[in-house]
């Protein structure tokens, strides 16, 4: 699971499917938005540059990770959207906090996934510290938010392909 010796915007594995003509969610945090920015624009440079068009991407933003569930369920109520990515930060805390907005997001977007038969891809960044975050969104260690779109286009194209 460890990030440290991998670049995340170097995805292992098959290619990137064409993007074109997938509409694709995105939901996005406002804590840490110096990161979620920089993951926003990760996520978007990849879509586009992987077919998907800037009219067919719809962004939400949410106060804070613990959000990102309800947002992502307003995303897949819309019919027309084949995935969404949630993209987010949660910086480990003095208090269990942490541990409560991770657990509750992890396991919101996976049941939101499964109610809507949609891809929700979990683009959450949960770092020690802000070095581990800047390090993970365009730092040393890529970007989560591209790793976050790629998966999303795989796992968009699998349903399609289906
Ligand atoms: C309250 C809080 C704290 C302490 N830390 C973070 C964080 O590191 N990253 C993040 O995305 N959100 C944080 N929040 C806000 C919660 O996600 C949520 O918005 C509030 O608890 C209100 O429900």
């Amino acid at each position: 699971m460890s990030s440290t010796h991998r670049n995340l915007s170097k995805i292992e594995g098959s290619g990137i499917p064409d993007g074109k003509g997938m509409r694709m969610g995105i939901v996005l945090s406002e804590w840490n938005s110096e990161i979620t920015g920089s993951l926003f624009d990760g996520a978007i440079k990849t879509l586009v540059a992987n077919g998907v068009s800037k009219d067919d991407i719809i962004i939400t933003t949410v106060p804070g990770s613990f959000e990102l569930t309800l947002g992502a369920q307003f995303l897949c109520e819309d019919k027309t959207i084949d995935g969404v990515i949630a993209l987010g930060c949660v910086i480990q805390g003095e208090t269990r906090h942490f541990d409560f907005i991770c657990d509750a997001v992890a396991h919101g977007i996976t049941n939101v996934s499964l109610k809507y038969n949609k891809p929700v891809i979990f683009g959450v960044l949960t770092p020690n510290d802000m070095q581990q975050a800047e390090d993970r969104s365009g730092g040393k260690h890529g970007n989560k938010g591209d790793e976050a779109a790629i998966t999303a286009l795989k796992m968009v194209a699998l349903k399609k392909g289906l």
